[in-house]
């Protein structure tokens, strides 16, 4: 059993209760049970250098950072899918469950396969208030919720009042009923087959804020009220009364029954907690990586597409790494799961339509396509619960996959902030194990929306995501599919990251054969020899490409610099591994000054054609030698319905504006630049009268290729 605690403060509950089965002392051996253990215990509370009012990584049990609310129900779920012994309790606030995240994570149970997975009890906590206000759900009448729970599908039980002892024995029995009913659900679906989504059990609990706390502090009702949040008794050093109080409120809970003269729990109370894993504070199941295991992974060489020559062959970068994904989810078939809003077949991993289908126990019709209750792929149309779940999944010990269009992925912007900062801070934590990395699949991306527009149009993820600690965060630009099944091969076997993957899904030219993409994945950035000519001496510019829109648009900016500037010497140096460009003081994948300015050079200009926000790669660059000559083109919010190369004509990162920068930044260029400049102008006027009659682009760059042959000739 599981215990999952939402509501604001809720912290202590479970730092006590461990503390009190001995797990915490366990952990944290200078915590001991006796007096000076429990003076220690109460004095880290909320004092600097201790632990937080909520449930954190520090926290024995808890697999919850409880400071951002609204992520308690969709981890516990994301905790049991796959875990069919395991039970998830889960406490939500009813402050809490005003969140989107978590008013959608009641639905987990359309998903959850009582045969398979194991299952998670709600509790939903009506105190009333949360910091200065009531709550909704409190204030609506017994019925409302009974209908609103129905609704949901559960089968929602009452334990309501205010007095404890009744109240205790209420919810006991309360408690055996609901797990009776799990078990008894489970059974049946185990025994018998999986019929219909069951009507799961949960507990709405409706018991006083502040409960047994202060009644009236300053003449003012508390206990019940608002007022009770978080500290109900202030400036306890200035204000005797105060003080006065909290001693008879704590007195109140009879401390010298329960712990005997040297601060230990008596041991009556000791003995009725359980043992060894079965204490809330040991169960493996909450510090996931003592329970992690590899994936079992197919060669991703056997994947790859067969490249003759680069920029000449197309292919579906994604859709290659479906079928990579397919054969890890054969060979994983507990341990794995991929999630995402409803865009596993628009995203073109289709492939794993081949082996599973998406998981749902609600009917299915005959014009479904890929539903069933034990499918693997998990859909649901709210960015906040893929999240969650696969937050559950990997922080209880197994692996995933969350494949995402670019620009919605913000809408987890927060919550991929809370597990980057938990992967953080358990990185320092001696007793927590590291997880499987989170990996998203970013794609329908930026450069490819012709007919959706501006609104589908947002590359900034990346930008928030380098924010995070050096050491957890990894983001990555594969410019065609055998480089994004390297890069997939490896975050999917790499631990305590967050990775995030960029890559196309359209049919786009590739560039790289096995053999090259392997050097240049693990690499992370290089020269590509084969599109450059200055083998043989410095080179007058640096055409620099991160993404796989922008290293087309470099290449063939390369090939027209090639026709119009033969004496030009240019380098071509592709980044997948955007974590490169930092120093390497800044970032573990950083590169030295020295291997930068190796390929960058020390002075010569760098025109960079970057798939996201071109500030970013001045953010990371900026410390560098050579930074004062980056020139960079990206993003810069011009959206639009239009074909794809509009828009990048729209961002200036067309192969023409490549070579207008180039033609007027480059000294060597020299009398040329306005010539060519003027040619480039003119290309970009035929292909603007081009799209408004033709709403296409033109062929000429529609079908564009690599002209200049295999690797090995160049
Ligand atoms: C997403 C989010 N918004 C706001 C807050 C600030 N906050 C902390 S506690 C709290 C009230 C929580 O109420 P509830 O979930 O009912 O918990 P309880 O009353 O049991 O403390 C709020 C709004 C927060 N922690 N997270």
């Amino acid at each position: 059993m599981l215990y999952v605690t939402g509501p604001g403060h809720g912290g202590p509950g479970i730092v006590a209760n461990t503390y009190l089965e001995g797990s915490y002392t366990e952990h944290y051996p200078a915590i001991t049970q006796d007096a000076e253990g429990l003076r220690k215990l109460f004095r880290q509370f909320s004092f600097p250098g201790g632990i937080p009012s909520h449930t954190s990584p520090e926290t024995p049990g808890s697999i919850n950072e409880g400071g951002e609310l609204g992520y308690s129900l969709a981890h516990a779920y994301g905790a049991v899918f796959d875990n069919r012994d395991l039970i998830a309790c889960c406490v939500v606030g009813d402050g809490e469950a005003e969140t989107g995240t978590l008013a959608a994570s009641w639905h987990s149970t359309k998903f959850l396969n009582p045969a398979r997975d194991g299952a998670v009890l709600p509790v939903l906590h009506l105190n009333g208030y949360k910091i200065a206000g009531p709550t909704v759900l409190a204030r609506m009448p017994d019925d409302e919720i009974e209908s609103l729970f129905v609704g949901y599908g559960y089968a929602p039980v009452f334990v309501e009042g205010d007095e404890p002892e009744a109240m205790h024995q209420r919810m006991a029995a309360t408690l055996d009923d609901a797990l009776a009913e799990i078990q008894r659900i489970q059974q049946d679906a185990r025994e018998n087959g999986v019929t219909k989504r069951p009507r799961w059990p949960m507990i709405v609990l409706r018991s006083p804020k502040g409960w047994t706390g202060p009644a009236v502090v300053d003449g003012l009702q508390v206990e019940g009220t608002f007022r009770s949040h978080q500290v109900p008794l202030a400036e306890l050093a200035e204000n005797p009364e105060h003080l006065a109080m909290l001693e008879s409120w704590m007195r109140s809970y009879r401390p010298e029954e329960l712990f005997d003269e040297d601060g230990r729990l008596v041991p009556e109370l000791a003995a009725l907690a359980p043992e060894g894993e079965r204490r809330m504070g040991s169960n493996p199941h909450a510090n996931g990586g003592l329970l992690l295991k590899d994936l079992r992974m197919p060669d991703w060489r056997d994947y790859a597409v067969d490249v003759p020559a680069p920029g000449t062959v197309t292919a579906e970068a994604t859709r290659v790494m479906g079928r990579f994904l397919r054969d890890i989810m054969v060979t994983n078939s507990e341990t794995f799961r991929v999630v995402g809003p409803d865009e596993t077949a628009s995203n073109r991993l289709t492939a794993l339509f081949d082996v599973t289908d998406r998981a749902w126990m609600e009917p299915i019709i005959e014009s479904d396509s890929h539903l069933a209750p034990d499918g693997r792929v998990m859909e649901v149309l709210s960015e906040q619960l893929c999240q969650g779940w696969l937050e559950g999944y990997l922080l209880t010990g197994r692996h995933g996959l969350f494949s995402c269009y670019e620009a919605f992925i913000h809408i987890v912007d927060s919550m991929f902030n809370q597990h980057a900062k938990w992967l953080d801070i358990t990185r320092d934590i001696p007793w927590r194990r590291p997880i499987a990395s989170l990996n998203y699949l970013l794609t329908s991306h930026v450069w490819r929306q012709d007919h959706n527009g501006f609104s589908h149009q947002d590359p900034g993820f990346i930008d928030f995501v380098v924010n995070k600690k050096a050491e957890v965060v990894r983001v990555y630009l594969p410019p065609d599919a055998n480089t994004l099944l390297s890069v997939t091969d490896h975050c999917l076997r790499s631990r305590h990251y967050v990775n995030v993957i960029v890559a196309g899904k359209q049919p786009e030219l590739q560039y790289l054969d096995l053999d090259a993409a392997i050097k240049h994945t693990a690499a992370g950035i290089g020269i590509w020899e084969w599109a450059g000519n200055d083998q043989h001496a410095e080179p007058d510019v640096v055409m620099a490409c991160a993404g796989d829109v922008p290293t087309l648009e470099t290449l063939a900016a390369v090939d027209l610099l090639r026709q119009h500037l033969p004496e030009l010497r240019v380098r071509v140096v592709n980044v997948v591994d955007l974590m490169r460009l930092q120093p390497e003081r800044a970032h573990p994948h950083g590169l030295s000054d020295r291997a930068f300015d190796a390929l960058f050079t020390a002075d010569k200009p760098v025109i960079f054609a970057f798939h996201g926000y071109p500030w970013l790669i001045h953010r990371l660059t900026y410390s560098r030698t050579n930074h004062q000559s980056f020139h960079v083109r990206g993003f810069v919010e011009e959206g639009s319905t239009t074909t794809p190369f509009d828009m990048v004509v729209r961002n200036g990162l067309d192969r023409f504006h490549l070579v207008m920068d180039v033609a007027e930044r480059v000294p060597a260029v020299g009398p040329h630049g306005p010539h060519v400049h003027q040619t480039m102008r003119d290309r970009l006027i035929e292909h603007g009268e081009y799209i408004i009659q033709h709403g296409q682009d033109l062929p000429a760059v529609h079908d564009w290729t690599w002209p200049y042959g295999p690797a090995t000739d160049a």
